[in-house]
């Protein structure tokens, strides 16, 4: 079910999901409607796609107390602790505002700002990871964000699901509101009578999702779109296949459309890893998705050697990638595009997408070559500061005048001439 397949095959395989002409005239009507009309816009569209009919959209902080009891306190136990990972690992990203004095006087500065407050979509029921509600709004608390509102669609009785509350609470989500796709990003773009408006909105959601973030990105700051996951394993010999095989259904169980690919030197482990890989699908509960993934995208790949290894994977710039070679920290030089980078044979993908710290909302679809994971550059924004004294006026005014001049903006050129000439007349 996985094939072997040559290197340039397997560059032609990526596509972006760009939506039908339909859904993006669906979602700017929905936009329109909760623009006009608010809740109750929400109150009706929740209604007609969520089979729930509300009154107040806020989780109350009883559901949200109740929530955190029908989890199972060993998965409490484990999202706090990844939590704490998750927070540590972000506060080593946070940058300090500066400012430099110059001999003269002038002092110039950047004041990093957060962002006043951030919405997190969280996707509804079963398709909500919690671990992901962990890793969009903790770097947005770490950034010092005052207020991170959540959305997420209600179920049809009314209630969210059980786990995205309690990692919410857990991640430290300010409210949660109980309303999803298109009209939930509309109403963080513009605000409703109950929902206030945000600066910027991250995490995953639908193709209505994605394509409202799209249309409401300049009103709001948006995060990049997420394609579906992506896994390539560089293996040399010593690999274990058993292992290989694994890690590459751990992606292949996400999504029909995600890829899994194994690029390896060893014709050998290329058999072993393909014969694995039939053996733990076929175990799988997920095995239908994960099947479809493969046969879609999964791929096993026989290179000359482990250089060429690195050049078809960095072509590839992939969300995840895996070196399950003897010597991983010598080949990490070689790596230039890729969104994150597990090193050796114990450091399989899912530490990371839980545990181990590093943001998992990673650049999809080969942005690696110019997007970087979520961290907390994405919730603050930065102001130059500019302080200029009288003597540095006084000697660069006639530079400033010149170039003013020379485009033939000559009120520019008078603010600065004023003040020289003020200086002077004080003599
Ligand atoms: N591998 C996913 C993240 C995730 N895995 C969430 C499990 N839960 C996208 O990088
Ligand atoms: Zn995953």
């Amino acid at each position: 079910m996985i094939r072997i397949v040559s290197k340039e095959e397997l560059d032609t395989r990526r596509k972006v999901e760009r939506g039908t002409k339909q859904q993006l005239e669906t979602v700017q009507e929905i936009i329109r409607l909760v623009k006009q009309e608010g809740d109750s816009a929400l109150r009706t569209l929740t209604s007609k796609f969520d089979g729930a009919d509300l009154q107040n959209f806020e989780v109350s902080g009883k559901e949200m107390a109740a929530a955190q009891t029908r989890v199972d306190q060993t998965v409490i136990h484990a999202l706090t602790k990844a939590a704490s990972r998750i927070r540590q690992f972000h506060e080593r990203q946070r940058q300090q505002s500066w400012f430099i004095t110059e001999a003269d006087g002038t002092i110039l500065g950047q004041k990093v700002l957060p962002l006043e407050r951030v919405g997190v979509y969280v996707p509804g029921g079963k398709a909500a990871y919690p671990s992901s509600v962990l890793m969009n709004v903790i770097p947005a608390k770490v950034a010092g964000v005052e207020e991170v509102i959540m959305v997420t669609p209600p179920l049809p009785g009314g209630d969210v699901y059980a786990p995205t509350l309690a990692a919410a609470r857990i991640a430290g989500v300010d409210r949660v509101y109980k309303v999803g796709g298109a009209q939930a990003i509309a109403a963080l773009a513009y605000g409703t009578e109950s929902i206030p408006r945000v600066d910027k909105i991250v995490g995953p959601g639908n193709i209505y999702v994605a394509l409202a973030k799209q249309a409401v990105f300049g009103q709001v700051d948006i995060d990049s779109i997420a394609g579906p996951s992506e896994i390539v394993v560089i293996a040399d010999a010593s690999a274990d296949p058993v292992h290989v095989a694994a890690d590459l259904l751990s992606q292949a169980e996400h999504d029909s459309r995600a890829s899994a690919v194994c690029i390896t030197p060893s014709r050998i482990l290329a058999g072993q890893v393909a014969e694995e890989v039939a053996v733990q699908c076929a175990r799988l509960p997920r095995r239908k998705i994960a099947e479809a993934s493969l046969e879609n995208y999964g791929a096993i790949c026989v290179v000359k050697d482990l250089d060429e290894a690195f050049s078809v994977a960095n072509r590839l710039a992939p969300e995840h990638l895996e070196l399950m070679v003897s010597d991983p920290w010598k080949w990490l030089a070689e790596v230039k595009h890729a969104g994150a980078v597990f090193l050796g044979m114990h450091s399989p993908e899912a530490v990371g997408d839980y545990w181990a710290g590093p943001n998992h909302v990673l650049p999809t679809s080969g942005t690696a070559r110019f997007f970087s994971p979520l961290n907390i550059d994405h919730f603050v924004k930065k102001t130059s500061i500019i302080f200029y004294s009288e003597d540095a006026l006084q000697r660069d005014g006639e530079n400033v005048i010149a170039m003013a001049e020379a485009e033939g903006l000559t009120a520019h050129a008078e603010s600065v001439r004023v003040r020289l000439n003020k200086k002077r007349a004080g003599e």
